[in-house]
């Protein structure tokens, strides 16, 4: 068998860096793990080619090689996958579908061969053993969970690593919270379960030994689901992992409470974690209380913010407006929020209900649901909203070309790089951070809207916070992405 393994093409969105990786000529934020980690499971003599859409075209040529075709994506890329899908059936392939669209949406992609749809490693090997014996079903399903003690290290060899920004490493699946609108306890369950140390240890020597440097992001759903674990095992394996090693700056996913633990914090800034990203949500209590976001209330979460940046990690933030009690105040609150906290990558979006959420069983039941969600910080939803829509996106526009703009967004910078003492990682010095410094000089700081701004924030940087003088020019190179988003997206 022959098989191409596919990740179809992200829109341009707030996540895909897209503007922002021109400036250090990658093509695409993170390479697809979940692929790649399927690719280590398919039978060794199969010969594999994996075709990712976001940093190559897939040629006549992979489609007359191959046997078959089996594809990943989430909800943003369904556009995507659907055109690759009929294109592979259209030169004869097997298609198989697995990852979270599908698990979602199966339903809706008539074309596809099989569905192997949640976790790999407890789907596959049946689908593979009927498909060896010619009588593969159309989906195979489960309900469990796997131990991904027994997932295989991902097949990085089969992509160009060059043609990325960061990479992805996955230490456990599943969070302990219940928000209402998230899919991740649907898809992965309430119970953390992590891998040995010894099996992330690999993963990473893998990718230091192919000679990648850059930023490795731990995709968890919430890395401090089993704080106790990663105090005793992980976080001591990675302290002595990094000794004497350069680059690879870690960063993850975590819930506020990582701010009530000074020591944990301590041991991930010292394992080599500079950032981490936050599901805030809302500063409005009543947001909170209506998403089972409780993890989130009764607290100041700004302190809380400022707290992790001291301790050393960048907070970068999710936020979403929409809730049933939001008010129209609400979009001020955000704003004051993210700009007194001083999150600089601060990702806005209106609230949607993904597929299997208790959020999209409860509209349900209200007829409150307009089809699928986007998936994306668009400014679209798939909900009946309690406030007048065209308020809503009113509003929503207002909070992003207002944190978007030039004066506000450098202003946070400024907020941010006051109150975080940096890690000491050993950097690795690169021609192309050096490019990507001229380039900005060229594109900000001339020719941009921000120039002003951006000679202004490298001065002060240079003045009184020299050794985040890089840092500042890549928020800087960031904020142009955003904008550029930005512009796109406010309706
Ligand atoms: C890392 C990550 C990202 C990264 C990068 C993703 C990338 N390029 O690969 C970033 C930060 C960019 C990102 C962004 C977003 N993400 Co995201 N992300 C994740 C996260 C945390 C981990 C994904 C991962 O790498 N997992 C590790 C691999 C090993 O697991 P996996 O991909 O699930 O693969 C396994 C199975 O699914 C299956 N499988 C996967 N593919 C295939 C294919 C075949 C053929 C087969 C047989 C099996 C199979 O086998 C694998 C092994 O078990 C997941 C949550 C999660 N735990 O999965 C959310 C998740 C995938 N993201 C999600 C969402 C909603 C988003 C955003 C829309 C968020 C937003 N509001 O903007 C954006 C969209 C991206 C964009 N560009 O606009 C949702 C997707 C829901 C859905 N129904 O599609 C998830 C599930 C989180 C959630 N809370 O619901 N994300």
């Amino acid at each position: 068998m022959k098989v191409l393994l596919i990740y179809p093409e992200f829109p341009d969105t707030f996540w895909s860096f897209k503007y922002a990786l021109r400036f250090i000529r990658r093509k695409s934020a993170y390479p697809p793990l979940g692929l790649l980690t399927v690719g280590a499971m398919l039978p060794a003599g199969w010969p594999k080619r994996l075709i990712d859409l976001n940093v190559t075209k897939i040629a006549k040529s992979d489609l007359a090689w191959a046997d078959c075709a089996f594809v990943s994506a989430m909800a943003v890329q369904r556009d995507s996958a659907r055109q690759i899908i009929s294109k592979c059936k259209e030169a004869g392939l097997t298609v198989v579908a697995g990852g979270p669209l599908f698990t979602a949406e199966y339903e809706e992609f008539p074309d596809v061969d099989h569905f192997v749809l949640n976790e790999a490693e407890l789907t596959l090997s049946p689908f593979l053993e009927d498909f060896a014996s010619g009588c593969a079903g159309r989906v195979y399903k489960t309900s469990e969970f796997c131990d991904i003690r027994l997932t295989p290290t991902p097949k990085w060899e089969l992509l160009d690593l060059r043609q990325y920004g960061g990479v992805g490493v996955q230490f456990s699946r599943g969070c302990p919270f219940n928000c209402e609108f998230c899919n991740v306890t649907v898809l992965f369950g309430n119970r953390p379960r992590m891998k040995q140390p010894e099996q992330i240890i690999t993963e990473l020597d893998n990718l230091y030994d192919l000679g990648w440097r850059g930023p490795v992001f731990f995709v968890d759903d919430n890395f401090i689901g089993n704080k106790g674990y990663l105090k005793s095992k992980l976080l001591p394996a990675l302290i002595r992992w990094r000794d004497g090693k350069k680059g690879m700056p870690f960063n993850t996913e975590a819930s506020i409470n990582l701010a009530d633990d000074k020591h944990l914090m301590r041991m991930m800034v010292e394992a080599g974690f500079d950032a981490v990203f936050i599901g805030i949500e809302t500063p409005e209590e009543s947001g909170l209380a209506e998403c089972n976001k409780n993890q989130n209330k009764n607290r100041d979460m700004v302190e809380d913010v400022k707290r992790i940046q001291r301790a050393g990690l960048q907070v970068q933030g999710g936020f979403i407006v929409g809730f049933d009690s939001d008010a129209r105040s609400v979009f001020q609150r955000q704003i004051d929020f993210i700009q007194r906290s001083g999150i600089v990558t601060a990702m806005v979006g209106l609230l949607q209900a993904p597929k299997g959420t208790k959020l999209y069983d409860r509209l349900k039941k209200e007829g409150r649901l307009l089809g699928q969600m986007s998936g994306n910080t668009d400014g679209t939803t798939n909900i009946v909203t309690r406030m007048d829509f065209k308020v809503l996106a009113e509003g929503y526009a207002h909070i992003i070309e207002h944190i978007y703009s030039p004066k506000q967004y450098y202003n946070r910078i400024k907020v941010f790089l006051r109150e975080y003492r940096p890690p000491v990682i050993r950097e690795c010095s690169s021609i192309q951070r050096f490019l990507a410094f001229f380039r900005s000089v060229l594109r900000l700081g001339i020719f941009g809207e921000e120039r002003f701004h951006y000679w202004r924030i490298l001065v002060w940087t240079l003045f009184h916070r020299p050794r985040m003088l890089s840092l500042a020019v890549t928020f800087a190179i960031y904020g142009y992405h955003f904008r550029k988003i930005s512009h796109r997206h406010c309706p």
